[in-house]
């Protein structure tokens, strides 16, 4: 014995049906426009140790945050460098004790060197891209 309630069901299930399927026609032949793919932001960690920075180049995704932890006994900043007087786009931390970390986020696509402001010769790079790395 059929129900009202069921009746009713079967005729809401049933419509349903009949939209679904008029979309699926709509749509065939002619898929919808795909968003263009967003690179999803990372967080990548460089460690500070015997005089280097570990690793001292990196390649990165636009938006990605770098942390430096400084693993040595003695202080390290990660300093971009200066041109002229000015300092360029980069990281520019203030000195780190052992443990110390410093944060960063890449938010332009180039190249972008950095060093020990106390240690000229401890020297880093990050290349920000705004692909996906493959
Ligand atoms: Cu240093």
């Amino acid at each position: 014995m059929r129900s009202l309630f069921q009746d009713l069901t079967l005729i809401i299930v049933s419509a349903g049906l009949i939209v679904l399927a008029g979309l699926g026609c709509a749509a065939e032949g002619q898929p919808p426009a795909l968003p263009p793919p967003t690179p999803t932001p990372s967080a990548v960690t460089v460690m500070i140790r015997d005089f280097q920075f570990r690793p001292d180049s990196l390649t990165i995704k636009k938006g990605t945050t770098v942390t430096w932890t400084n693993m040595d006994s003695v202080q390290h900043t990660v300093t971009r460098p200066t041109e002229g007087g000015i300092q360029v786009a980069g990281p520019d931390s203030p000195i780190l004790n052992k443990g110390g970390t410093y944060t960063y986020t890449y938010d332009t696509v180039g190249i972008f060197d950095y060093h020990c402001r106390i240690h000229p010769f401890l020297k880093g790079s990050v290349v920000v891209i705004a692909e996906k790395i493959p």
